[in-house]
């Protein structure tokens, strides 16, 4: 039994995946025999109610040269990303020279909006591949990890920051002790740390089973949050339901005191008890039905393949690693996966090694049925893939629950 990140109370596992490979490393022949695999496990602290990863993987070992997620991927990411930055230069940038900074800036696809409006910013970004293309961007990027010596040096190159950011990368961060203490430091007194991540409750609602993977070391709810970052002095004060990734949430926290609390966060304190968020149960409920949908999908797959039917996958997704691992799918079952990326064309998806191909192969081909991987980005995919549906293909589901559809509501 390993104890919680947050609190040091043991954790209440409730789901293993067994052994699986780097979600994000996607490998070549070269690499298959010595691919690094680990436990990937989640269990639930009753003391401070954070879900997350019962065993890590060495950041080093995931976020480095091979890091395959390149954050512009999606053109409904952009726009919510734009979204994000006129929310924070509208509320958070009051005058000329404010500070902003971004946790994980990735490929710049945030930053980049404040970058064009020369507000003065700084990404913060340990994977130098996608920093290089944030810099291209025009948006200036430290090779970093963020944590307390980062969040110094920061402070005296550029001084306190007025918002500090993070999108789906918080939940990345093993030590949430580190970055609480770094926000400390950098954040000026009346400055606001914006987060936004997979929200724990739409995650158990849909079976989402896929979003846990190495890099997710925290499930965050609002309850977590707040027992996690009050123990630093940073109090959550308001909270925003966005539709992306399966359904997020934007966190706002701030020095206490420094800003009023909505009514939102205590109205959703209070939900998330109703849902069942802090006991055990809710999540071995969960563990229940991800076991049930493993053991669908692969009947499903199995049952089609046996009929001859060809089958495909729809985006390399750091999700899929644990769908196709967990379910032990095989390039017998899946002919490829394609991806619109080109760092991950050409490559194998991790443990299985299904081949990626390119999108326009997917275009010219004629599956029978394709898996959606990227289902959190349904809206966007069925809108350009209309031609798949007349040519007679169908689209294979899984989240909330498996099923064949003409159609994907997101
Ligand atoms: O937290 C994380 C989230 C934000 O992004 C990271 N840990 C890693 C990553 O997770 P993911 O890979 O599951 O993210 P997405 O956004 O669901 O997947 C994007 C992938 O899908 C890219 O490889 C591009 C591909 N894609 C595609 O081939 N065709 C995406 C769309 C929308 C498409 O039409
Ligand atoms: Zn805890």
């Amino acid at each position: 039994m390993s104890n919680c990140l947050v609190c040091d109370h043991p954790i209440d596992s409730f789901l293993s995946f067994g052994n699986m490979p780097i979600a994000n490393h996607l490998p070549m022949p070269k690499h298959f025999r010595n691919e690094f695999r680990a436990e990937l496990a989640v269990g639930f602290c009753p003391g401070c109610y954070m879900v997350q990863l019962t065993n890590l993987v060495e950041q080093e070992h995931l976020y480095n040269d091979e890091y395959a997620f390149f954050s512009g991927s999606s053109k409904g990411m952009s726009k919510h990303f734009q979204e994000f930055a006129e929310f924070i230069m509208q509320h958070y940038l009051p005058t000329d020279d404010s500070f902003v900074v971004e946790v994980g800036s990735n490929d710049g696809i945030l930053l980049q909006h404040m970058a064009k409006r020369n507000i003065k910013h700084l990404g913060i970004e340990p994977s130098a591949n996608v920093a290089n293309i944030a810099t291209k961007r025009g948006v200036e990027s430290l090779v970093e990890f963020f944590n307390v010596t980062t969040a110094e040096k920061v402070k005296q190159t550029h001084g306190q920051a007025d918002a500090i950011l993070g999108a789906n990368v918080i939940c990345h961060i093993p030590d949430i002790h580190s970055v609480a203490k770094s926000v400390k430091a950098l954040l000026k007194p009346n400055g606001v740390f914006v987060f936004e991540a997979p929200y724990i409750a739409n995650t158990i609602r849909k079976t989402a089973f896929d979003q846990i993977y190495d890099e997710h070391a925290f499930f965050f709810g609002v309850h977590s949050v707040v027992n996690c970052f009050s123990r630093h002095g940073l109090e959550l004060v308001d909270v925003m339901e966005r539709n992306v990734h399966g359904g997020s949430m934007r966190y706002v926290l701030a020095h206490k005191g420094a800003h009023e609390v909505t009514s939102k966060v205590k109205q959703l304190l209070v939900l998330e008890d109703h849902l069942g968020l802090l006991k055990i149960e809710t999540y071995q409920d969960f563990a229940k039905s991800a076991e049930k949908s493993r053991d669908q999908l692969k009947q499903l797959i199995t049952g089609l393949r046996e009929q001859g039917k060809k089958i495909v996958g729809y985006a390399a997704t750091a999700k899929s690693a644990t769908v196709i691992n967990y379910c032990g799918l095989t390039p017998e079952h899946i002919k490829y996966i394609s991806d619109t990326t080109p760092a991950k064309q050409g490559r194998y998806s991790p443990g299985a090694h299904i081949p990626i191909k390119p999108y326009e192969i997917f275009k010219q081909d004629k599956p029978d049925y394709a898996i959606l991987f990227a289902w959190n980005h349904a809206d966007e995919i069925m809108a350009k893939e209309k031609n798949f549906i007349k040519r007679g293909g169908k689209w294979i589901v899984f989240v909330p629950e498996v099923a064949i559809v003409e159609n994907v509501k997101q």
